[in-house]
């Protein structure tokens, strides 16, 4: 069975980096307490209260590039949570998973970015999604090429196998990018609630099947390179109006901000 390192929450930023260059991945177990998974279910209340369990609008536009099933089943994905929680906002700045960044990504580029968020809440029936990289979208950069992203996943309430935690392919971020993983290679990220989940931009993962009642919810956070396309379109979704109230270390997270010649506007933010 592949082995997912696991490290404890005061793991310093290089233990971690050291697992994932190793492994392209890691978990930090309980790096946020009880009442930070609490803070973040009452400030996301409301919107996943209101999001469509079949998420119709984001597979209409997927189906547009042939991937209308990435997220299949009775799945709710809530985008834009720097806008929606100060919980969020602190796993964003987490000095942690910040000083991680500065190892994998900062060599590469003036400044790192928040490539993407969402709330990913798995419900009862939801089927396996495909297995793939964050840096898919990138596979036009030839190898051998530099880190291009880090992606996380903060689990809000137990990861279990059984209530699809996350699969991933420990060591698949050396592999070519055309091998596929047997089943005997994939593992579950099972971790507590308050645990971080993160993994290189190479590496192959995708959430897990429910086959329990309960809900899974999970928050996705990844970085990139700051000279690189956003995954998320931050701009829209963390509008100006909201990000002039935030401080200026989480603005140019967002992209608010210049990497060299790149990135220039009219308005300041
Ligand atoms: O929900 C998960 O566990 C993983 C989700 C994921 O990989 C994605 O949406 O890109």
């Amino acid at each position: 069975m592949p082995r997912i390192p696991t490290v404890a929450r005061d793991a310093s930023a290089e233990e971690i980096a050291e697992c994932l260059d190793r492994d392209g991945c890691v978990v930090v177990e309980r790096l946020f307490d009880d009442a930070w998974c609490s803070e973040l279910k009452r400030e996301l209340a409301p919107h996943v209260e209101r999001a469509p369990t079949s998420i119709q609008s984001m597979n209409e536009h997927l189906a547009e590039t042939g991937a209308s099933d990435f997220y299949p089943g009775n799945t709710k994905r809530i985008p834009g949570l720097v806008a929606k929680s100060a919980a969020y906002q602190a796993l964003v700045m987490n000095p942690t998973l910040l000083g991680v960044c500065d190892l994998i990504l900062k060599p590469n580029c003036a400044r790192y970015q928040i490539h993407a968020t969402s709330a990913l809440i798995i419900g009862p029936g939801a089927e396996v999604q495909v297995l793939h990289r964050e840096e898919g979208p990138f596979d036009y950069i030839a190898m051998p090429r530099p880190n291009l992203v880090l992606a996380s996943m903060a689990a809000v309430t137990d990861f279990t196998e059984a209530n699809g935690a996350t699969r991933v392919v420990p060591g698949s971020h050396r592999w070519p990018v055309l091998r596929k993983a047997r089943e005997s290679e994939v593992t579950a990220a099972e971790m507590p609630a308050g645990s971080l989940f993160l993994w290189m931009g190479r590496t192959l993962h995708g959430a897990g099947a429910n086959r329990t009642n309960e809900w899974r919810f999970g928050t996705f956070l990844s970085y990139s390179l700051g000279w690189l396309r956003q995954e998320e379109n931050l701009y829209l979704d963390v509008p100006p109006d909201i990000a002039r109230t935030l401080p200026k270390e989480l603005r140019r997270l967002l992209g608010y901000g210049m990497h060299a010649a790149l990135g220039y506007a009219e308005v300041s933010v």
